[in-house]
């Protein structure tokens, strides 16, 4: 079965069933799909071709959940995404999950490589698009603090999930023992990114977790003065200003349950 296409129609080709927004950049493309300046808009005639051409593929849930990381990178490296939004119905069928590798969403697909595990869609947009280090010593130093971002994103989706009414008010006094050693590592390496001094999927995936701790928190960062102006600069990047922006991105609720 095939997962539910929900790209809803508006603009100016509703035939199409997507969406062409008009936000503060002309280049900003069905919510999360940016395209160069320099490239030829877009007309109707174009549109439908224009998706066909579109790399990239996510089928998932309508929340970030586990793809923020993925929408911010791919909105900075100028990648457009096509999207399948999979509703509960949708996935209560079981036909779909049991399609999955693991049982689970996201699903992403890179022409015809299948790919199941976020981490991995990170890792695999990385190398492909020069957010993997210049070396294989920064590689691995990336995977390291990528790993150091799951164990975090881990126990955020545990207190969601499992602990909320119960363990938020511990999660949040024990978040700065758990942001230290990124803060620690921003600030030994100066160049405003964890490791080396380009940015890597290790980075968009702190700074979406870090977004995350923020709506639980506003003040989660406030003791940590390297965080804080990580998140500045990587917000203000201007691929990730417009998609933090623009409504459809904005919209979508962090995770599954209405909790945050
Ligand atoms: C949940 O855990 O959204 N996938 C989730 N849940 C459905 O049947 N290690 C991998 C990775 O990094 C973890 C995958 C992740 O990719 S994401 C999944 O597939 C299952 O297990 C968080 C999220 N949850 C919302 C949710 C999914 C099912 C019930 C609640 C929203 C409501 C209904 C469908 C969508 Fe819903």
């Amino acid at each position: 079965m095939q997962p539910q296409h929900t790209f809803r129609a508006s603009g100016n080709d509703s035939s199409k069933n997507v969406r062409l927004i008009k936000g503060a950049s002309r280049t900003h493309f069905c919510s999360l799909h940016f395209r160069s300046s320099s490239r030829t808009q877009l007309s109707n005639r174009t549109l439908s071709c224009y998706y066909t051409m579109a790399p990239y593929t996510l089928t998932y849930f309508a929340v970030k959940g586990r793809c923020g990381a993925l929408k911010i990178m791919l909105a900075d490296k100028e990648q457009q995404l096509k999207e399948n939004l999979v509703t509960f119905d949708e996935w209560m069928k079981g036909d779909l999950k049991a399609s999955c590798v693991f049982g689970q969403l996201p699903k992403f697909e890179d022409g015809d490589l299948v790919l199941y595990q976020s981490n991995t869609m990170l890792r695999h947009l990385g190398r492909k698009h020069g957010a993997y280090g210049k070396n294989d010593c920064e590689a691995s130093l990336i995977d390291m603090m990528n790993d150091g971002v799951e164990d975090l994103r881990l126990k955020y989706i545990k207190l969601i999930y499992q602990e909320y009414e119960t363990g938020k008010e511990a999660f949040i006094k024990d978040l700065s023992n758990q942001l230290k050693p990124f803060e620690a590592a921003l600030a030994k390496n100066k160049s405003g990114f964890l490791v080396g001094d380009q940015i890597s999927f290790a980075d968009y995936n702190l700074f979406d977790l870090l977004l995350n701790f923020k709506v639980l928190c506003s003040t989660s960062l406030d003791s940590f003065s390297a965080l804080k102006s990580y998140v500045d600069k990587i917000a203000a990047r201007p691929k990730i200003k417009a998609l933090l922006e623009c409504d459809d991105f904005k919209k979508l609720p962090i995770n599954g349950n209405g909790k945050q």
